[in-house]
Parts: C-alpha cells; structure tokens; sequence
C-alpha cells in the first residue's frame, strides 16, 4: 500500500464511517462504531479490498488519527467529522483559552457576521494550534485563520468536545459571532 491506496482508502472510510454506512451496508451503532470483520466483508463486496491490517496502517501513518479501534480491537468508527445522526458518548471538557479554524476567505464575512456553524457536520470543527487551522483552510480555498474565544465560550456555557481519536480536534455545537475574530 503506498501513499496514495492509503489515502483512497482512508477517503473511503471516511465516507462510510462519518457519513453514508449504508451505501455499503453497514450499521453502525448509535457510538458510532462499527463491527471490524463486518465491515471488511462489505467493503469487499463493494469492490474495495481492505484488510486488517491496513486499517491499522492507515490509522497509524495517517496525517491525522482519523479513526480509531475500540479496546477489544473488534470496532473501529471515525473519531470526527460525522453527518449521520449519532451519540458519540463524548463528554465535555474545559477548552483551552483559544481555539482556530481555518477557512476559505470568501466564507470570513458570513462567519463573522453570524458565527460558526456546522454545516453538513454534526459539529463546528476547530484546531488546537494554528498550522492545523491553516491546513484544513487551505482544502477550501486561500486559507484564513478564524480565532475562537473559547475560554469565553466554555464561561459562558457551551460545550466542548475534544475528538478521542485525534486530541488535536475539538468540537462544539456552533460558534456565535462575538466569539469569533480574525488576527
Ligand atoms: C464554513 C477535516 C460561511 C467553514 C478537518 C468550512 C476538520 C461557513 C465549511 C474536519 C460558516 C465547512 C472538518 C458560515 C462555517 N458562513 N461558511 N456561517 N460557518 N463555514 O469540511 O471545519 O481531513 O464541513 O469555515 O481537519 O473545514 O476530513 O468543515 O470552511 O477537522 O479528516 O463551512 O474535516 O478533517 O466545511 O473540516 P467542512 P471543516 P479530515
């Protein structure tokens, strides 16, 4: 498997984990996860040969740990970035005092006039540090860095996640548009 079956099958994972199970078949329970073996088997019918083995390849060469395997090794579910409706379990936790997101330019004056919102996901997905935010700015266009006062934020009520797969990546319901900025 090189670099580039790595990443196509991680873009198929991604699909199926986060977003649309049952374009293969797949149930997922309502955490998210998946039964490893079943999965494999659907995969393959559907023509996408993955093995074990290079689940757990993907997982760890990745850029980002995008999924991760339950401790008994038999579920595996993606760690963020969902559509489907689903109870992650994850319990709130005291963010630190800022948080980014990288966007597109064009999307700055919108968000800074009615805030953060999810979109198609099931939450506002923020960064840790900056070079993350600029990253994933940079998938949407010519890359801005939106900072968020989620010290404010977390005061003030609303909840933050941080993704058990991936620690770097925190998530909250939406981002109202005095705690956005951009410096
Ligand atoms: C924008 C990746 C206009 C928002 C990353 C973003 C992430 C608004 C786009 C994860 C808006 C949604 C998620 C508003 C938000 N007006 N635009 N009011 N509010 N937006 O892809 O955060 O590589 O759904 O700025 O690392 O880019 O896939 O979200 O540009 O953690 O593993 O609407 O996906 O991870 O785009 O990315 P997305 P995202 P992976």
């Amino acid at each position: 498997m090189d670099q580039e079956d790595i990443t196509r099958k991680s873009k198929f994972l991604s699909f199926v984990l986060r977003h649309h199970p049952e374009a293969i078949g797949l149930e997922l329970d309502r955490r998210g996860w998946a039964y490893l073996p079943e999965l494999i088997s659907k995969a393959r019918q559907e023509g996408k040969d993955l093995t074990r083995e290079e689940l757990e390849r993907i997982i760890d060469y990745s850029d980002k740990k995008r999924f991760e395997i339950s401790d008994d090794g038999e579920y595996i579910r993606a760690g963020y970035g969902h559509s489907i409706d689903l109870d992650m379990g994850l319990d709130p936790v005291e963010p630190p005092g800022t948080l980014y997101h990288g966007t597109a330019e064009r999307n700055v004056s919108p968000i800074m006039e009615k805030g953060l919102d999810p979109q198609n996901r099931n939450y506002v997905h923020l960064s840790a540090d900056r070079s993350s935010a600029r990253e994933v700015g940079m998938r949407h266009g010519k890359p801005v860095i939106v900072s968020v006062d989620a010290g404010r934020m977390h005061e003030e009520g609303h909840a933050f996640y941080q993704s058990e797969s991936e620690p770097g990546i925190w998530l909250t319901e939406e981002v109202p548009p005095e705690y956005v900025s951009v410096r």
